[in-house]
């Protein structure tokens, strides 16, 4: 194991404590009524975004899915918008309009979430050659899924990447489930990552629930695609805690699965490499999610203190379209 020093390891637990409370609020946040439309919880899977976010850098561009609250927050974004978003508030960051599943933040290099599942592929491949052509040193990196490496601009992206060799990351987070269809009635290959290997492209398949394996490869897979090797696949397996959205209680999901894969949660996975590697201490690790905590509440008292977009605002901002 490398060596690690103890703040990056409590700034990665910083994150991943971040991502799942996020969750928890905006999922009582639905309850209460406030949040409309669907809400996809990224809870289980906080390890691939926290890991491989890590590894980049602030100018690498990141493309996320409908369950990318998490790519979101990993990248840095602003709690405070994240929530007026859920919201429909003007303050957040497509002024209400878009929602949970149209969270871009160009400041951030995120390009955005995306409702239709496997179409970011081809956009990041797009956004990796324009950085090429350009002669820029960025990585683009996206965030797909086991139902999006199914779709067949999930082979055309990929294959165009590696035929240019482009610096682009591909992570599947294969969670096994698309909605309530087990991987298996998908696909007969349920190693996603041999999908790149037919097609020339480094290939691995990771731990998605271990935040240090995911830095790891996403650090090495980054580097690789920096020296003009990429693209790279990491397929990073893991879990839902529940249903596909906020609404479905996933009683498909079989008990004894469920129970394994919490127990190796990737969040108390990251809270022990915090206090085993980095001596971080029981209260200091209260501080950090006590910190998180307030930083929720505060944004969620934003959000709600926030006004929705006006008429005159909503017709004055389509008329400039
Ligand atoms: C192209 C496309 N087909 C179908 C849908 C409807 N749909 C929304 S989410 C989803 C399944 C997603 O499963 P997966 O891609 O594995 O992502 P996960 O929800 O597991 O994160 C489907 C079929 C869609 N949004 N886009
Ligand atoms: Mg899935």
């Amino acid at each position: 194991m490398a060596n690690y020093s103890k703040d990056f390891l409590a700034q990665l637990y910083r994150t991943l404590y971040t991502i799942r409370a996020f969750e928890a609020q905006g999922v009582r946040l639905y309850r209460q009524g406030l949040i409309r439309g669907y809400f996809h919880p990224y809870t289980g899977q906080e390890a691939i975004a926290t890991g491989v976010c890590a590894a980049l850098a602030d100018r690498d561009y990141v493309l996320s899915t409908h369950r990318g609250h998490g790519h979101c927050i990993a990248r840095g974004a602003d709690l405070q918008r994240m929530v007026a978003e859920l919201l429909g508030r003007r303050t957040g960051y497509c002024r209400g309009l878009g929602g949970s599943m149209h969270i871009a933040d160009l400041s951030k290099g995120n390009l955005g979430a995306n409702g239709i599942v496997g179409a970011n592929v081809p956009l990041g491949v797009g956004a990796a050659l324009g950085a090429k052509l350009r002669g820029e040193d960025r990585v683009s990196v996206v965030f797909t899924s086991d139902g999006g490496a199914n779709n067949g601009v999930f082979f055309e992206a990929l294959n165009l990447a590696a035929v240019w060799s482009l610096p682009a990351l591909i992570v599947i987070e294969n969670n096994q489930y698309a909605v309530s269809t087990p991987i298996h009635e998908a696909t007969r290959e349920t190693d996603l990552y041999k999908r790149g290997i037919g097609l020339g492209v480094e290939s691995r398949q990771i731990n998605g629930n271990d935040v240090l394996e995911v830095y790891e490869h996403a650090r090495e897979a980054v580097a690789r695609c920096r020296e003009g090797r990429g693209p790279v696949l990491l397929e990073a397996v893991t879990y839902r805690h529940g249903g596909h959205h906020v609404n479905d209680p996933g009683l498909y999901m079989p008990k004894d699965r469920i129970e394994y894969y919490r127990a190796n949660d990737p969040v108390t996975i990251g809270r022990d490499y915090l206090a085993d590697l980095g001596g971080a201490t029981d209260e200091e690790i209260r501080s950090i999610e006590a910190a998180v905590e307030r930083e929720l509440e505060n944004a969620v008292a934003f959000a709600k203190n926030s006004p929705v977009l006006s008429t005159g605002e909503f017709l004055a901002l389509i008329e400039g379209y």
